[in-house]
């Protein structure tokens, strides 16, 4: 028997720190579209929290409490001293890179230039060059609307680059009425995917709304590992009594999935989902209690043999109640990236499609 209060709060605290923070600096001449950008792409329209903390002259740091990301939002490059703006940022990044907590590190740097001025100054060169020595960079064309050989010029002039990427990061619409929609916001998600460590892709996940895909793909890595975790329990047939092992397991993965989408993940709301969808409650629980109401959940998935369940069993149900709770979430955030469903909701939810679908 374990206390739930206890487990739930482990399972968080075990949910956040494996989700970490994740931090990119957004650099660019004035006006190249940055806080749009970053409106676009992160949730809470985060360039408009207030000025942002100063970290060098023109750089502000931008964070909200509860997301995992932390912005460092660079200015500057147009003035005549711009050689100093990138002597004080190379210091800043050079500091936090060898910081020991990779929650300090800058992970990736976005060097955004607009493609309308079809210009690459010296500034954003020498920025890509210095940038590039610590972290890997993406250079960012924004406003995208016609290329015409600019993207090309791009790759000549910042050859340091990992990746490129056009984007418009808010629709337009032209004389004609015609509407061009937002675009290459999820590209730029899965291009910063691919540089940086895999132990941040979590906390990007969580932090961005641009992309619901990606908010599944790094979930089904939990539900993955959860899975592997229960066969392992259920390796030697786990008699009922034993079956406990099971519940931390399953209420450490749900805590995950709600992370790494990005949801407020207080003790309520894990309670509530834990509760009413696997039926488990009270100050204390046994093991038997979650597997009894999961096998009653999903008929189709297992059986109980003598008192226990097999290996198959325990990983087939964790990933049918994990699998499900992502569906959940990915319809939910699919219609508003902003939305901000309670434990309820979502426990009900997930209640009726697990009697709906097994
Ligand atoms: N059409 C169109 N306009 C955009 C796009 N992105 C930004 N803009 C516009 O460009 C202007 C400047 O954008 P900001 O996001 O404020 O630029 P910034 O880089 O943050 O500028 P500073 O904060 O001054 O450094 C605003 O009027 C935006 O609406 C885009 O993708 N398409
Ligand atoms: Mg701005």
């Amino acid at each position: 028997m374990q206390n739930l209060d206890d487990l739930l709060r482990e399972s968080i605290n075990k949910a956040t720190t494996e989700r970490g923070q994740f931090n990119v600096l957004i650099a660019g001449r004035s006006g190249a579209g940055k806080s749009t950008l970053i409106n676009a792409v992160f949730q809470s329209n985060l360039a408009e929290t207030g000025q942002g903390r100063p970290v060098t002259k023109n750089t502000r740091e931008i964070r909200k409490e509860g997301i995992p990301i932390t912005i460092l939002d660079t200015r500057g490059l147009e003035m005549s001293a711009f050689k100093d703006t990138i002597a004080e940022l190379d210091k800043t990044v050079q500091e936090r890179c060898s910081d020991r907590d990779t929650n300090r590190h800058i992970h990736v740097a976005w060097i955004c230039i607009q493609e309308d001025g079809r210009r690459v100054e010296s500034a954003e060169i020498d920025l890509h060059t210095m940038l590039a020595k610590h972290v890997p960079v993406i250079s960012v064309i924004t406003k995208a609307r016609s290329d015409r050989g600019f993207k090309d010029e791009v790759i000549r002039l910042l050859p340091l680059s990992k990746s490129l990427v056009r984007v418009r990061a808010i629709p337009e619409i032209l004389d004609e009425g015609h509407r061009l929609e937002a675009t290459g916001l999820k590209e730029l998600i899965e291009a910063t995917s691919e540089v940086i460590p895999e132990g941040k892709r979590r906390a990007l996940a969580a932090a961005q709304k641009a992309s619901i895909d990606y908010k599944k793909t790094q979930s089904q890595k939990i539900v993955a590992a959860a899975a592997t975790a229960a066969a392992a329990a259920g390796a030697s047939p786990i008699p009922f009594s034993d079956a406990a092992i099971l519940a931390p397991i399953q209420i450490g993965m749900i805590a995950g999935i709600t992370s790494a989408f990005g949801m407020e993940l207080s003790k309520g709301t894990l309670s509530t989902l834990v509760t009413s969808a696997i039926g488990v409650g009270g100050a204390t629980f046994a093991g038997r209690t979650i597997v009894t109401n999961l096998i009653k959940l999903f008929p189709g998935v297992g059986t109980v043999v003598g008192g226990a369940i097999s290996a198959a069993t325990a990983s087939t149900l964790t990933i049918a109640l994990g699998q499900t709770y992502i569906s959940v979430l990915a319809e939910i955030f699919s219609r508003d990236p902003n939305a901000n469903p309670s434990g309820d909701t979502l426990a009900k939810e997930l209640k009726r499609r697990m009697e709906m679908n097994y």
